[in-house]
């Protein structure tokens, strides 16, 4: 597929996805969230990739649904819409990749919903973030509802869909939406900084533990831990581990082959 409203830069063992319509601030129509879906299918299938970094083009990461596309959909239309956008968030939070989004601007409605279904979030100082969807007359529709509350608590997340108002950067990391706050222009580097802390680690184990959270943040805590517990005993039967192990008790370090 030939990327239009997206950028996807693949330089193992990162792939870079940029949204690319800064004009109207990266705002999703269809055709982004087609593109997206394909580019998050292309990156989750490739085995030489283990991070995936999100940003936008311009002054936004991502300002939510198209408006001006919006008011021209029926019903159905919208339905379609609105069902596959929200499906790209469950895509993009189940890859076996870790995700990071590099926030560079302004991240709104379905902008921030994107990088709610991100593992990890480093916001620009001049970031503003927010779900302004009750404002017009709407609601977060693509798991905001459900992931901002698992992430900021319940009360923060419900103040934030009510008012419909932006914090900045600085409030997102009091709350916890943001892991980290850099300066302007430097998200993209600050994540990449992050990668290679993740890269250094073994790369099965880095999988199976972002599984365990994913998989056990919906079960009941006991099933959550035998479920973890599953994926430490299969990582304890693999050739990284006892390679990781090993490497320790030799005072050096351990060279994976994610085996
Ligand atoms: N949709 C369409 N166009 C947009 C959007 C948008 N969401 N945001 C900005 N633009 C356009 C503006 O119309 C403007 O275009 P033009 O130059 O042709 O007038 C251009 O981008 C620049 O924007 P502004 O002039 O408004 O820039 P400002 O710096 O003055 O303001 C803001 C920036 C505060 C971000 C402002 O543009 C704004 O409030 N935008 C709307 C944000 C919003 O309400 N987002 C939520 C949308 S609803 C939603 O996301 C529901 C999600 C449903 C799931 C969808 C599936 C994934």
């Amino acid at each position: 597929m030939v990327y239009e409203t997206i950028i996807l830069d693949k330089k193992p063992p990162i792939a870079y996805l940029t949204f690319n319509r800064p004009d109207v601030l990266n705002s999703i129509n269809l055709q982004m969230i087609r593109e997206f879906r394909d580019a998050l299918e292309n990156v989750g299938s490739d085995k030489g990739l283990r991070i995936l970094i999100i940003t936008g083009a311009g002054r936004a990461f991502q300002a939510g649904a198209d408006i001006k596309y919006m008011t021209g959909l029926s019903l159905l239309e919208f339905h379609e819409y609105n069902h596959s956008g929200m499906k790209n968030m469950d895509l993009l939070e189940s890859l076996p990749q870790v995700s990071i989004a590099a926030v560079n601007g302004y991240a709104l409605g379905g902008g921030l919903e994107v990088a709610l279904a991100c593992d990890i979030r480093i916001l620009s100082e001049k970031a503003r973030v927010g779900v302004p969807e009750v404002k017009l007359g709407i609601l977060p529709g693509a798991g905001g509802t459900q992931r901002l509350p698992r992430i900021v608590g319940k009360g923060r997340a419900l103040e934030m869909i009510t008012t419909g108002e932006m914090i900045d950067a600085q409030e997102a990391y009091r709350i916890g939406l943001a892991n980290k706050v850099v300066p302007d222009g430097e998200v993209v580097k600050a994540a990449e900084e992050m990668a290679q802390k993740i890269l250094a680690n073994g790369p099965l184990a880095v999988i199976m533990a972002k599984d365990a959270v994913n998989v056990g943040k919906d079960l009941p805590q006991d099933q959550a831990c035998e479920y973890a517990h599953k994926n430490i005993t299969f990582l304890f039967s693999t050739q990284d581990a006892k390679e990781g192990l090993q490497a320790f008790v030799d005072k050096r370090a351990p060279i994976w082959k994610g085996e």
